[in-house]
């Protein structure tokens, strides 16, 4: 039976083909198996630090690889390998690289070295950060580690295609996509299925009916704990019966398939992919029955977590043993035959594995022995511990040169040495740590400046309105520009900023999103991948936590955990800052400004600067967060003559006010606490210098804050977070990075809210946050203290 469906699906193609597809497919899956035996080896004796492999996935995995076409995405978890072996997008020497840490583009193109072994990923852009095409080949986005946290970015793969179907003016973008034809298709384990990401993201998919087809590697296990903790029923397809199409055609379409049926599996994917791709309906392919030989990763044993009948069970149903008689069964081929071609393959898996420790180390070998050179005349002793070291890193280089140096302080023999490792030490600082944000001419910093201009006696606005034109002209001059988010559709966001956008540009331009921050995001990063611009909302800043996750640990590392191989160039737009109630009024920047480096962080005072930042942004090829001022939609604004064109640039503060006495730094909604200050301040004859940040990451650049403390030595850095929150960020970048310590002749200081969240109600605000009055008496403490007779204490 199982052999009349396989012949059935693969019948278009000669007998002799036929045979040849299936005998390379058992071959890949051998082959990768061989790749995990050997890797966890090399992990065990001591030549890599960690080893998680696919072995116990790859008959699934062959089978998957052959229904995905050019321009198709895959977003997945570190059991991979073995499709990515099928699909020709990686292979065993690029693997051992990874496994070993090579720091090399060219030997480890996933992620330069910087990914633990099995985190996958195409080289999506060239050498100038511009994106290659996509639709002439198979992409994989880059895979992170958090369990689950891959799903977000592959619904958003598949609303991408949505956007591309629906959209005719895309149509003609044709490197990104064939009209919305391409499937995204994702990769799980069972017990990251656990995670509220995976629901999340299924129910979105099956509300929005894109082609996302996730594919589920069912072990029982994830790493000791079973499926009865995991899942309720313990079964997956049971629970996700409900999702099901119905006869109006929503829903999602499952598959269940055991993991060591060759032809089944060929059988699941042709019919899943056929719905996915043409119906455009989400598709799950639960695989179950997956074994795991050599247990979770190189961490501990599975041994110790399984009962004797299920590890003989997982020998008796291991993929490979079964596809291999499969294939003997139906008299395929004979033993002999499978023997030469496994022996060949066993050969091929070593070589490659020679190969990628030879180029890992033939680097270092050359280098140690310039060291040891360069030592040997001043300390022939260290010089032999290092030339002796087994396995050496350039750890051992830089720690053995360090203390040469250390033992020769002032001898000029060390010269020559010394500028040894000064070289080498930027080299390689520069090989670990490029790549936070683009290097590309279009890295948001790189955004030239074009000033608000005015009119005389120009019309003034409300804020909102201000930025519903600009929102318009984006949408009216980038084709690629989407916008969406909670209640951003049809009343174009609480606060009016979309108002009347999607009746003028479309609902496929303009769209409502169900409740639910973290696949927002997902969504985002997902269309931003593939050469959309996405305008992704989060309706408060207090609710920004629930998309943290993925700005984090996906948004801001894509460039630096790839190398520069794929970009996130996208906008989460969001309100905050100075409103009344524990959850609504926020202002954390500094958990955001400690957990999203690599994005820019922008915090405009009002709307024309929040305009000029998105103007700023979309030039750019970098993602960013924008946090607009809540209190701030209604107030008037007098509106730019050239609103759409003009730029707010990134990482320049702007002095609002010039004064002698003290420098207030601060941003956003705390500018007006500063302006309520002011006359205060003013009326007992200090000058405050004031300074708005604007844009906290980057922080400016220019240094220019010195500036104004050279002026006037004492600043006070203020805002609404907690204390130690964006006000010591702040502090750091003005005092340490920039010396501004130097030029201070009163302590540094600043000003916060309370360190819990502040009470709802207008004196629950006052008590909770940073005011007027504590600002004035402050500074005038700040003078008192420097000068007693004109300030005495009040
Ligand atoms: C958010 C998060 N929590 C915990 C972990 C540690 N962890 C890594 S893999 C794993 C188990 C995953 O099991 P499963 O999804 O079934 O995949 P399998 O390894 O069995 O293929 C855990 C708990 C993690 N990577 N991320
Ligand atoms: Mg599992």
């Amino acid at each position: 039976m199982a052999t009349q469906v396989a012949k059935k699906s693969l019948e278009a193609i000669s007998k002799q083909e036929f045979i040849n597809q299936i005998l390379a497919d058992y071959i890949t899956a051998y082959k990768s198996r061989q790749t995990s035996l050997i890797g966890r080896k090399e992990v065990l004796t001591g030549k890599a630090k960690f080893g998680i492999f696919g072995d116990g996935k790859e008959v699934a995995q062959v089978a998957m690889a052959r229904f995905m076409q050019n321009g198709d995405f895959r977003a997945g978890y570190y059991r991979d390998q073995t499709l990515m072996f099928a699909l020709g997008l990686s292979d065993v020497q690029k693997f051992f690289a990874q496994l070993y840490a090579h720091p090399s583009i060219e030997a480890e193109p996933a992620s330069a070295g910087r990914s633990m072994n099995g985190h996958f990923g195409t080289r999506m852009l060239d050498e100038n950060g511009e994106w290659l095409p996509q639709t002439d080949r198979i992409n994989v986005s880059s895979d992170i580690s958090p369990t689950a946290g891959q799903m977000p970015r592959v619904l958003g793969l598949a609303f991408a295609s949505k956007v591309y179907r629906e959209n005719e003016a895309l149509h003609k973008n044709t490197n990104f996509s064939d009209k919305g034809n391409e499937i995204a298709w994702g990769t799980i384990g069972n017990a990251s299925t656990s995670e509220g990401h995976f629901w999340e993201s299924i129910n979105a998919a099956g509300v929005m009916q894109v082609p996302m087809l996730i594919s589920i590697w069912d072990d029982e296990y994830g790493i000791s704990v079973h499926a009865k903790h995991q899942t309720t029923k313990q079964n997956l397809s049971s629970i996700l019966s409900g999702f099901k199409t119905d006869k109006y055609g929503q829903g999602i379409e499952l598959f269940t398939v055991n993991g060591w049926d060759y032809p089944e599996l060929i059988n699941a994917y042709k019919k899943a992919s056929e719905i996915c791709r043409e119906k455009h309906v989400p598709v799950v392919v639960h695989v179950t029955q997956l074994t795991q030989p050599q247990g979770h990763s190189t961490s501990g044993s599975h041994e110790r977590d399984k009962s004797a009948e299920r590890l003989a069970w997982e020998q008796e149903y291991d993929c490979v043993v079964k596809m291999r008689s499969w294939l003997l069964s139906i008299e395929l081929c004979t033993e002999a035959e499978i023997e030469v071609l496994e022996k060949e393959a066993l050969n091929d898996v070593k070589n490659q594995k020679k190969a990628a420790w030879t180029a890992f180390t033939a680097e270092i070998k050359e280098e140690i022995s310039t060291a040891v050179s360069l030592i040997e005349p001043i300390d022939a002793s260290l010089a032999n511990g290092l030339a002796s070291t087994i396995d050496p890193g350039r750890r051992n280089i830089l720690k053995t040169i360090h203390a040469v140096l250390r033992n020769n302080i002032g001898n000029t023999a060390v010269t020559e040495l010394k500028t040894f490792y000064t070289h080498y030490l930027a080299k390689y600082q520069d090989i670990y740590s490029s790549h936070l944000h683009s290097q590309s001419p279009k890295r948001a910093l790189n955004i030239p400046e074009v000033k608000p201009e005015y009119a005389e006696n120009g019309e003034e606005l409300n804020g909102f309105e201000i930025l519903q034109q600009n929102f318009d002209n984006l949408l009216s001059n980038h084709p690629e520009v989407i916008a969406f988010g909670e209640d951003v559709g049809k009343i174009g966001d609480v606060n009016q900023g979309f108002a009347g956008l999607q009746e003028k540009h479309g609902d496929t331009r303009v769209m409502d999103m169900g409740i639910r921050e973290n696949t927002i995001v997902g969504q985002a990063i997902g269309a931003s991948l593939r050469g959309l611009r996405p305008i992704a909302e989060i309706q408060y800043l207090d609710y920004l936590l629930y998309g943290v996750q993925m700005m984090s640990d996906d948004i801001a590392t894509v460039q630096y955990r790839t190398k520069g191989g794929q970009k996130y160039p996208l906008i989460i737009r969001t309100r905050g800052h100075r409103l009344e109630g524990i959850w609504h009024s926020g202002s954390p920047l500094g958990m955001i400004l400690n957990s999203v480096r690599g994005m820019n962080v922008l915090v405009p005072r009002d709307m024309t600067r929040a305009a000029g930042f998105y103007n700023t942004i979309i030039q750019s090829d970098e993602p960013a967060l924008v946090i607009e001022c809540l209190n701030g939609y209604r107030l008037k604004e007098k509106v730019p003559t050239n609103l759409c064109d003009f730029t707010v640039p990134v990482g320049i503060p702007e002095v609002l006010q010039e004064g002698n006495d003290v420098a207030i730094i601060t941003y956003g909604s705390c500018i007006r606490i500063v302006q309520e200050a002011l006359p205060m301040l003013a009326a007992k004859g200090i000058s405050v210098e004031l300074i708005d940040v604007q844009s906290l990451l980057p922080f400016d650049v220019n240094h220019s804050i010195v500036e104004s403390l050279k002026k006037t030595n004492k600043v006070v850095f203020m805002d609404e977070d907690v204390k130690g929150g964006a006000t010591a960020f702040m502090m750091q970048k003005v005092l340490e990075e920039q010396e501004g310590y130097k030029y201070l002749d009163s302590a540094p200081r600043t000003l916060t809210s309370q360190d819990h969240r502040p009470a709802y109600g207008t004196d629950g605000d006052y008590f909770s946050k940073s005011n007027a009055e504590e600002l004035f008496d402050l500074v005038y403490g700040m003078m008192g203290e420097y000068n007693p007779e004109q300030f005495p204490g009040i």
